[in-house]
């Protein structure tokens, strides 16, 4: 370790996950946002059989929620919606958009809830007030004026429910498009694409009751303290029940690490914790290929060693011969992978990885865990398919207590795609929508995230429909992205709080003010219930009760099927019909989607109902009916990797929710009140000459170094903060990173930007911290 430096806001973190750090943040967080009265009422109605789906994260609920389950960062998420601050039309009056753009990210979303449906007007630069069914002729004008239907795009971030996102791509289909850019595009869009391939299905195979029954668990590429603190839970059962937990991460992540519980009282009151991972390894960021196909290699190794010892051996043939194909090419292929290369590109010892195979081989029931550290490469689908393939050598798919577990994102991203939010109609959404409505539509594909803004830019595409999110931040390549989307005719955004993406003007721009989760939703037939799907595929209920934020908000499906109504003077669609019940919504669900079979009964049932994942029960929904073991490209073919130059990863700090900033904080990383900060390792700092706590700038290096402009890709004057990261790897925080990835940067088969694979070098900047 070098001398350390003190820098202003950087220090260590010695306690553990949660505990009463947690409460204490979340103490601060309520007195900063909430309306008195509001709070309490909101967050004990959360993630209970009738009350409101958190919006926080996608992991499930426990099977008998009886008690308010607690989560830092999900009461974070609730208060920061139910918020008393109001941004009102006098405070548009008085602040024009160019002086709003001088603010930041973080205290344009701070201002508060936005309360009417709002208009540009040029010639005062401001958002004015505007009633709604003006601002719906406009908008419907605007696309009717469009050259064709294709020249928009219709964005989805994953917080809309399965009733809004259902009618809206109803609506873009009997419109007569299918660009359907989504935050999973940049999510977990290789886990869409790449365990169909290997499986049969892009989700995960197991439920919460899995964990009560693996005997060892894998956490490869994913943050659960900060992104899915409800998994510290299960996490923590596990490890009580003696179970090896395995975190593979090139980041020491306290949430992974150890964990008290603001349950136990026991724990609390004696400031106990609970170590969760046994084993972990810090891998070189993009590494995970090479790591899992070394732990193969070896596995192959155990299996020929026990076979000439008179055992059965370590793979299991049975479940491989019934099920499966492709086994011979995958052993060919370790074969022909050498340890000099998969230990250069993992970062790990062969040890290390023999280690890790090991426990693999003992466990009868294993459970890989995995989130965007897999999926944010170039060779992110190759990862889900090398993971699928470690699974399946063992029979580790479709058994009690084993399978695979994508850790979805937003808290509805997922059943978003079930109901149809897809830039890649298949013949059964196409008759299912004939059948529900009486219309086809074309099947050809439309737009992914990096699809619409390419068309965007290049002019072929004239107006964005955004319902949530803002995509302008979370995508790569912000420059290229923002002059995009300022050469657009319409720019629409449906949305809770105002972020950057509203500001960036359209000839006509319209923000739409929605309700949140935890608001009641009265509609002609009384109080209404959305339905959303978690990443283990249960379907179930959720129900605001607070007041509106303001009485000119609508619910998202209103507002889709009065666009929809104010759009095509000819729909087949009888919109009012099905916003005044959403039961009927539903019921439409159901026809198209015959896996909703009995919907409005199931969802009344406490806890609701899952979903078919055919993988879970061998069941193997590929063109052949069988798994498949794949091997895609060589650990030497992946252009953003080579062993020379460092590579950035980009993450989320525990004080944010993607671009939404809630502090400067990220307590467990011992950051506070910043996020100009680059973590890298000692032997790298000396490496390239620098220091703790010098000012530096981070350069893109190899193919994608250049901008459209010729200029280097570059964050200039960050601080670089020495931290326990693997050798070879950096990180800083996600936005602040994505103007160093080009739109052309991607995963070739999924489309998913590359936010977790970077080649860079660095740079002294100049004058050193204070
Ligand atoms: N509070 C909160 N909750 C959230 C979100 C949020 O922003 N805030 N976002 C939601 C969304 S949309 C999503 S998708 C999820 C994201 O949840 P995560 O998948 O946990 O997201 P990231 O913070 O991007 O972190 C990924 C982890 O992967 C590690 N990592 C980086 N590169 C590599 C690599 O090459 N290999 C391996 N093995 N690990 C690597 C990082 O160190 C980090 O610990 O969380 C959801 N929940
Ligand atoms: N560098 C880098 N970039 C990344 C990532 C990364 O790891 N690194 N992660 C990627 C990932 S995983 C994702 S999912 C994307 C996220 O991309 P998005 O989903 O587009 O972004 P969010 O920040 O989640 O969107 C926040 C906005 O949603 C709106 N909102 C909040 N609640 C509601 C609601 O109930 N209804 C409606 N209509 N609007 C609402 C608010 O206006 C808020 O400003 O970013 C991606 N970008
Ligand atoms: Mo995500």
């Amino acid at each position: 370790m070098s001398d350390k430096r003190d820098i202003e806001g950087v220090s260590t973190y010695e306690g553990p996950a949660g505990g009463w750090g947690a409460l204490g943040a979340v103490a601060k967080a309520l007195s900063g946002q909430m309306a008195i009265g509001r709070e309490s009422l909101a967050l004990r109605r959360m993630n209970q059989p009738e009350g409101f789906d958190c919006p926080g994260c996608a992991w499930p609920d426990p099977k008998h929620t009886s008690s308010f389950e607690f989560c830092e960062n999900g009461a974070k998420a609730v208060s920061w919606e139910a918020t008393g601050k109001r941004v009102r039309p006098e405070f548009f009056a008085a602040n024009p958009v160019s002086s709003l753009w001088q603010l930041s990210d973080y205290a344009l979303e701070g201002l508060g809830r936005l309360t009417h449906p709002l208009a540009y007007d040029a010639a005062t630069d401001t958002y004015v007030a505007i009633e709604w069914d003006e601002a719906m002729r406009r908008i419907g004008a605007a696309l009717n004026a469009l050259p064709h239907p294709d020249a928009a795009e219709f964005y989805t971030s994953g917080r809309a429910s399965n009733e809004a996102a259902f009618l809206y791509q109803v609506f873009v289909r009997e419109f007569g498009s299918n660009n359907f850019p989504d935050c999973s595009n940049m999510c977990h869009e290789a886990t869409s694409v790449g365990l169909p391939q290997s499986i049969g299905v892009g989700k995960g195979t197991v439920t919460l009751e899995d964990f009560d029954h693996c005997d060892a668990l894998f956490c490869i590429g994913h943050n659960p303290g900060t992104n899915h603190p409800r998994m510290l839970a299960t996490l923590r059962e596990v490890s009580k029940r003696g179970v090896p937990i395995v975190a593979i991460n090139p980041l020491p992540e306290r949430g992974l690490e150890r964990f008290t519980s603001p349950q136990d009282p026991v724990e609390m009151v004696a400031g106990r914790a609970t170590p969760l991972a046994s084993t972990y390894y810090k891998i070189k960021c993009g590494g995970d290929t090479a790591m899992l196909k070394g732990m193969m290699k070896w596995l192959l190794e155990l299996d020929a060693s026990d076979l000439s010892h008179g055992g059965k051996g370590l793979l299991d043939r049975a479940f491989i011969a019934e099920h499966t194909v492709g086994v011979e090419a995958l052993i060919a292929d370790l074969q022909a992978t050498s340890w000099d290369a998969i230990t250069a590109k993992s970062g790990l010892s062969r040890d290390e990885i023999i280690h890790l195979a090991e426990i693999y081989a003992k466990a009868e029931r294993v459970i890989i865990c995995y989130g965007m550290g897999i999926t944010q490469h170039s060779h992110g689908t190759q990862n889900v398919h090398q993971l699928a393939n470690l699974l399946l050598l063992r029979g580790n798919m479709g058994k009690p207590g084993a399978g695979i577990c994508p850790l979805r994102g937003h808290s509805n991203v997922q059943g978003n795609r079930t109901v149809g939010i897809t830039e890649k109609p298949d013949d059964n959404l196409v008759q299912g929508i004939e059948k529900a409505f009486g219309f086809t539509f074309p099947k050809k594909h439309g737009h992914d995230a990096v699809a619409a803004i390419r068309a965007i830019r290049d002019g072929q595409s004239k107006a964005l429909i955004c319902l949530g999110g803002n995509l302008a931040v979370a995508m790569s390549d912000p420059d290229a992205t923002f002059a995009a989307m300022r050469k657009l005719d319409l720019a629409v955004h449906i949305a809770t709080k105002l972020n950057r993406s509203h500001l960036i003007l359209a000839k006509q721009s319209f923000i739409l003010p929605c309700l949140g989760r935890t608001e009641l939703d009265l509609q002609a037939t009384g109080a209404q219930s959305v339905t959303v799907e978690d990443s283990m595929s249960m379907v179930h209920a959720s129900e605001g009760s607070l007041e509106p934020a303001s009485e000119h908000l609508r619910s998202e499906p209103w507002i889709v099927a009065h666009m929809a109504k104010a759009t095509l003077p000819n729909t087949r669609v009888d919109w009012d019909g099905l916003v005044a019940n959403y039961d009927r919504i539903r019921e439409k669900i159901e026809v198209v989607y015959p896996a909703f079979a009995n919907y409005n009964e199931q969802i009344r049932q406490p806890g609701g109902f899952r979903l078919f994942i055919g993988a879970s029960e061998r069941k193997w929904l590929t063109p052949d009916g069988k798994a498949h073991f794949l091997i895609g490209r060589g650990l030497d073919e992946d252009p953003l990797l080579n062993t020379e130059h460092l590579t950035l990863t980009t993450i989320r700090s525990h004080d944010q929710y993607n671009t939404t900033i809630y502090s400067l904080n990220d307590r467990y990383r011992g950051i506070t009140g910043r996020r100009d900060v680059v973590f890298i390792n000692a032997a790298d700092l000396a490496t390239y000459g620098l220091r703790h706590g010098d000012r530096i700038d981070v350069e893109v290096v190899g193919p994608t170094a250049n901008r459209d402009d010729g200029q280097v890709r570059a964050v200039r004057g960050f601080t670089a903060v020495e931290y326990p990261i693997a050798q070879g790897t950096v990180a800083m925080y996600y936005p602040e990173g994505n103007g160093l990835v080009s739109l052309d940067s991607h995963d070739e088969q999924s489309g998913t930007p590359c936010y977790k694979s970077i080649p860079v070098a660095l740079k002294a900047s100049g004058a050193r911290a204070a």
